[in-house]
């Protein structure tokens, strides 16, 4: 394989041997080698490494400059001398997987028979089924009541394996497989990745919006520490498998947290990244080498690297090479090279690979063309897998990763096997059929296999037999999700009391007053240590440091240094037991957190309540997908958006002023969403999410905006707290019920108290008289509006339902006027259900470096606004005369020539 003649400085890693260095005689070099090979033999491995460390420090003292290099060669990680055996029946185990790449070929070529494009992939499976099948056989532990079980994150794309093997198992009908991509047949059918939400059953863990896994694996085996630590769960040997693709590996999220696991020292993690060197277009890294590149970055980072590159037919031509060319060749070639070697016949092996040194092609003389074709790939053979994992599971002190070498669409043939449309291929020919039935010994003749049906053979054969005594000694089945937690009691009135009794006069913000809820939450004798309070290096901008000595910081290593504040009273205090995961500056991060420790009630049993609270504008902006994968995943717990409000963060500008969460919160289906303006109205939306959650298992989780802007919080004026859960109520009613001119002012959040001051004007100056509603919930409003619409829609003949907002604006006089902190959007998508006209006010476009009433005013949500929106009304219905508006836009000094703030 020639390489171009002008190429500047090569892209392969710096991993190459050489094999001549200058002016050193082979003789010389070859008795170096000799002597740490009798190193190694008489002292092991330990002391053979530490004469090269050595040996590396004596050079550097002595003026040699070694590059830095964190690669090894390109070859096997672990040595054959070091390969334990296989510990299973091999040829049964190759059968069971022929079996299982039969049926996950065959759901998504049937699928796309009968609905064309309904899509599938097969060649991630292929490439991977080996990676999967020795982990199903001989590693993969499942849960039950006396052993949490291994956490395993599968590669969404390969989802039909896990079908496959499902069906296999008896756990899944033929019919199922039949409908693989078509859940909405009759009978069911089988989403096309992981998707807990659809499956709650079988799949745990959403994985095909890539980079998610890896980063969510990492964060779960941290918390599995987190719950081991804090006593809340036993220590075990139970290990986090995540399977990943290559490609996937270019996400930001998948590498963006590895060196957390290293600091950590999770041995508990083991990452398998299936390395067929292409993604979906072509070659990862074309010109470069992908398993070099993640080596250096894995090893960099310290984790423990476990290369699987060649398989067990390369080993005697190996040990035939003392002088360490085929490593060197190995090292040479880019992945384009090898993506096309690794499919081609054996006479261009010879020729291109082996052919580039005659001494080379010595070495594989007495082999066949038939033999090189055959060479395998390390993750292509059982007994390399086998050993890398079982490395894995043994080491100690460190995460693991696995670089796999494998073919995409392995047994293609000419479908698809390592080309590049491999991704995409879904549909087979009768040849091709014939050919992958005959490759992997499927019993189905020439007639019978083109119609590919699935294959499973009897119950009492010796394959399903084997298949089930494996899955048995490993204790049931995987993946299998179940929820093994104990509802709450939930019983939380007296502990809430206090916030419904408003702060007496004394201004406090609702980010305070939620901080309160929380220390007293963390007391209580039920929920005080499933609390898992979450924050991305922003607590003290929350005033929560108070809980930094209470509740402490959680740090495996305890604390081994005297805080620099340890005389204050409120010291930085982590300890191995604390109770706060303190992230760092890591949104992505806390969220993977946040969905480890909200969905520990099926994971470990255990009902852990996360309590997420961050900078609101690095929420749903910056980790929208995460907070998906949460919501797939049947979450528990509270997001509490802090310093929210476009208007109520003061000063600090377009970035940070938030007036976007509540509408990027729209689309999650199971995620309650609430602006609340007050302290009661929290605690009443925490209180009641906890039961809904906790108690009634209700596959809900909360988002709640909180606030910076200090004010007085009031009692609860009465029995308001179904309007507070679902979404509006009357917060304080006009005194002047007679007046001739009324209105109807809605407010959210810290607006709400513009909205209240509007009131006043609107009744002392203008002689309106305006009931103020706090709006907790547009979100709740506009899914209520939606059902009860659609209800009506589908039941013609029946009694017509009438929606929330419809209920409370009954006998709502005058008109109506709703100011947020969030987009107009908001408001406006329920007013089609209220009785007349809506003017909505809300915060379009970019924020400003400014204070609350400039920002109030730049955005026209102050209670200025709302009254000249509230008169502007008044004015088109013919209710007031066009002087009294004109006056009263003049005396509130608005400047009706500003710039309009959603597009300035
Ligand atoms: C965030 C995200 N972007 C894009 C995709 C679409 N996509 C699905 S599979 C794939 C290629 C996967 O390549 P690789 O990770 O190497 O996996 P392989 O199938 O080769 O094992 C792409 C781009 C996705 N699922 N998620
Ligand atoms: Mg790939």
């Amino acid at each position: 394989m020639e390489k171009p003649k002008d190429e500047g400085p090569t892209e392969v890693m710096d991993n190459e041997i050489s094999t001549q260095p200058h002016g050193m005689e082979d003789v010389e070099i070859q008795e170096w080698l000799e002597s740490l090979d009798s190193v190694l033999e008489s002292s092991g491995p330990e002391v053979a490494a530490e004469i090269l460390e050595r040996l590396r420090a004596h050079a550097t003292v002595n003026g040699i400059d070694l590059p830095f290099s964190a690669n090894t060669p390109y070859a096997n990680t672990i040595p054959v001398r070091l390969q334990p055996l296989f510990p299973g029946d091999q040829e049964l185990e190759r059968r069971i997987k022929s079996l299982i790449r039969w049926n996950a070929l065959a759901m998504v070529v049937r699928a796309n028979r009968v609905e064309h494009n309904i899509g599938g992939h097969i060649s991630t499976y292929a490439s991977a089924a080996t990676l999967y099948e020795v982990g199903f056989n001989h590693f993969f532990r499942a849960r039950s009541e006396e052993f949490e079980g291994d956490t395993v994150y599968f590669q969404g794309h390969a989802s039909p394996g896990m079908y496959a093997r499902a069906y296999l198992e008896g756990r899944l009908s033929a019919q199922k497989l039949e409908n693989f991509r078509r859940e909405l047949k009759p009978g069911g059918g089988l989403s096309s990745y992981p998707h807990p939400w659809l499956m709650p059953d079988f799949w745990e863990f959403p994985t095909v919006s890539m980079g998610l896994s890896p980063l969510m694996a990492i964060y779960q085996a941290r918390f599995n520490r987190y719950l081991e630590d804090r006593g809340m769960k036993p220590v075990t040997d139970a290990k986090v498998w995540a399977f990943l693709g290559d490609g996937e590996t270019d996400e930001p999220e998948s590498l963006g947290a590895i060196t957390l696991a290293s600091r950590e020292k999770l041995d508990n993690l083991i990452f398998v990244v299936n390395c067929n060197l292409q993604r979906l277009d072509g070659p990862v890294r074309g010109n470069g080498q992908i398993i070099q590149e993640l080596e250096s970055a894995f090893r960099g980072a310290r984790w423990n690297v476990i290369k699987v590159l060649w398989g067990s037919e390369w080993d005697p031509i190996f040990e035939r090479d003392t002088e360490g060319l085929l490593v060197k060749r190995m090292g040479e070639l880019v992945d384009g090279e090898y993506q096309k070697l690794v499919v081609s016949s054996g006479a261009y092996v010879r020729e291109h690979f082996f052919g580039s040194d005659p001494r080379l092609l010595q070495l594989v003389e007495p082999m066949s063309d038939e033999s090189l074709r055959r060479l395998r790939l390390g993750g292509h053979d059982p007994r390399k897998v086998y050993a890398a994992y079982k490395a894995a599971v043994d080491h100690k002190g460190s995460p693991t990763v696995i670089l796999a070498r494998t073919i995409k669409g392995y047994g293609l043939g000419e479908a698809g096997e390592g080309k590049n449309v491999t991704h995409q291929q879904k549909k087979l020919n009768e040849d091709e059929l014939r050919e992958f039935r005959s490759r992997f010994g499927i019993p189905l003749n020439d007639e019978d296999c083109i119609e590919v049906p699935f294959y499973r053979p009897a119950e009492d054969s010796v394959e399903i037999q084997y298949l089930r005594a494996r899955r048995e000694a490993l204790g049931g089945y995987v993946p299998k999700r179940s929820i093994r937690s104990k509802p709450l009691v939930a019983d939380h009135d007296e502990l809430f009391k206090e916030f419904l009794e408003g702060s007496d006069g004394r201004e406090v913000s609702t980010t305070m007053a939620f901080v309160g809820m929380l220390r007293k939450m963390l007391k209580d004798a039920e929920i005080g240590k499933l609390i898992v309070p979450i924050v991305p290096d922003e607590a003290r901008t929350f005033g929560m440091e108070s809980l930094f000595r209470t509740a402490g910081i959680y740090s495996s290593v305890g604390q081994k240094y005297e805080p620099v504040d340890v005389n204050t009273l409120l010291y930085y205090k982590e300890a191995k037991d604390g109770q706060i995961l303190e992230e760092g500056i890591t949104e992505a991060g806390s969220m993977a957190s946040c969905i480890a420790a909200g969905t520990a009630y099926a994971t470990h049993g255990i009902n852990t309540i996360p309590f997420f609270i961050y900078y609101s504008m690095f929420g749903f902006q910056r980790i929208a997908d995460f907070i998906w994968a949460a919501a797939d995943m049947r979450t528990r717990g509270f997001l509490l958006g802090g310093t929210s409000g476009r208007t109520t963060l003061s000063g600090e500008g377009l970035q940070h002023q938030d007036g976007n969460s509540h509408v990027l919160a729209l689309p999650v289906p199971n995620l309650k969403a609430y602006d609340p303006a007050f302290a009661y109205e929290i605690s009443i939306i925490i209180q009641d999410g906890i039961r809904r959650m906790y108690k009634d298992g209700e596959n809900v989780f909360y988002y709640i905006t909180v606030m910076n802007e200090p004010y007085a919080m009031p009692a609860m004026p009465g029995n308001v707290k179904d309007g507070i859960l679902r979404g509006m109520y009357r917060f304080r009613a006009a005194s002047n019920t007679k007046a001739k001119l009324r209105a109807q002012l809605f407010g959210s959040g810290a607006i709400l108290n513009e909205a209240l001051r509007a009131q006043e004007i609107l009744e002392t100056k203008y002689g309106v008289a305006a009931d103020v509603w706090s709006v907790t919930s547009y979100k709740e409003l506009y899914n209520d509006g939606n059902e009860t619409e659609r209800w009506n829609r589908l039941h013609p003949g029946e009694k017509v339902r009438v929606p929330y907002v419809s209920k409370c604006l009954a006998d709502a006089p005058g008109v109506l006027v709703a100011a947020s902190d969030y987009l107009k959007t908001l408001p406006n998508m329920i007013s089609k259900w209220m009785p007349r006209r809506l003017a909505s006010l809300g915060t379009d476009g970019f924020g400003r470096s400014e204070g609350r009433t400039s920002l109030r005013d730049f955005f026209e949500v102050d209670s200025r606004f709302i009254t000249v929106a509230a008169l502007h009304e008044l004015f088109v219905d013919g209710k007031i005369e066009r002087s009294v508006l004109d006056k009263a836009i003049k005396d509130l000094g608005i400047n009706t020539d500003k710039p309009n703030p959603a597009t300035s």
